[in-house]
């Protein structure tokens, strides 16, 4: 299958977050930029300051770069390294969520407000209280209640809230080990405004496919970052990275909250330490949106890019072998 092309090339850009707003597919993507930071297991050298919209109406018409759409200097509450964001649509508003390093240098969840789907966004100016962690994905179901999934170890700091509080001294350990379940994402529901948590944040459970929870061991399966959550005939796919192994993986459940069940991976290793996805359906067609270093040849400057996706017989995932 041929290496597709970037979808843009004047920036580099990473995390792509898919949605068809007004019949248009819209990506809000991570904003790399160079730095001299060396590359390190806490992901340094990933800090970003700002994040542009991109738009198509055709997928492989022109993408509209629509420019900054939120910076970190707006917001009051945050540090440094604006990571990977998503966004949602209720009730005419449109929703960015990010994730950025706060002033303790602790990972956090902001949310900023805007009336267009390409902003640009009002932020609120404290992050969302209760959230944690890195990589916000949201999901609004057919009966317009919303959730917001989040969480990444290692330098996503996943490991420091086990005991739902920050431990600091928590973060040398990186994960869970050995026969240890693996640590799981986290989901909440949001509240009808889409600006706060609405009741407790939850682990999403993981299991393997003899019903069992993922062990922590077990790095081609277990969760590491990026999660995303599709439905798909009336069942939930929940997608995510798996790190250090580099796989696009997905699992699949009965409702957004989970539990899900391991069902195979969707993306093999890509060029670049991170792996980072969505999964949209666009014009009656499903479409894999996600990133690697082919234009750079550097861990931290990353670009988009996007395959078809069809299900088999058994509504398993797969790349299209024909790409349109
Ligand atoms: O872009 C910074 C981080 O790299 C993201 O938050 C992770 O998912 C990984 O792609």
């Amino acid at each position: 299958m041929a290496d597709p092309k970037p979808i843009v090339d004047h920036l580099f850009t990473a995390d792509p977050s898919a949605h068809v707003f007004n019949g248009k597919l819209y990506v809000y993507p991570s904003h790399d930029r160079e730095t001299d930071i060396q590359d390190n297991d806490n992901g340094d050298q990933y800090d970003m300051t700002d994040y542009h919209v991109f738009s198509m109406d055709s997928v492989g018409g022109p993408v509209t770069d629509h420019g900054i759409a939120l910076k970190a200097d707006s917001v009051p509450w945050v540090d440094k390294q604006m990571w990977a964001p998503d966004a949602a649509e209720k009730n005419g508003k449109y929703y960015l969520y990010y994730p950025a390093r706060d002033k303790e240098g602790i990972f956090r969840i902001g949310v900023a407000v805007g009336d267009k789907p390409e902003g640009p966004f009002e932020p609120d100016p404290e992050p969302i209280q209760g959230s944690y962690s890195i990589d916000p994905a949201t999901f609004v179901d057919d009966d317009g209640k919303a959730y917001l999934y989040f969480g990444g170890i290692w330098g996503g700091q996943l490991q420091c809230w086990r005991t739902g509080k920050f431990v600091r001294e928590a973060y040398e350990t990186m994960e869970a080990s050995g026969d240890e379940p693996a640590l799981l994402p986290r989901v909440a529901k949001l509240t009808d405004d889409m600006r706060s948590i609405d009741g407790e944040v939850r682990e999403v459970v993981i299991n393997d496919s003899d019903g069992k929870l993922i062990h922590a061991s077990n790095h081609d399966r277990r969760f590491f970052e990026a999660a995303w959550l599709h439905k798909y005939k009336g069942k939930y796919y929940f997608s995510y990275s798996t790190g250090d192994t580099h796989y696009l993986v997905y699992a699949i459940g009965e409702s957004p909250l989970g539990p899900f069940t391991y069902a195979g991976r969707i993306l093999e290793p890509v060029q670049g330490w991170t792996t980072h996805h969505s999964i949209v359906e666009f014009k009656g067609k499903w479409y894999l949106f996600y990133h690697d270093t082919s234009l750079s040849g550097k861990n931290h400057l990353r670009s988009v890019k996007m395959r078809e996706l069809v299900y088999d017989a058994d509504d398993k995932l797969k790349l299209a072998e024909s790409q349109s």
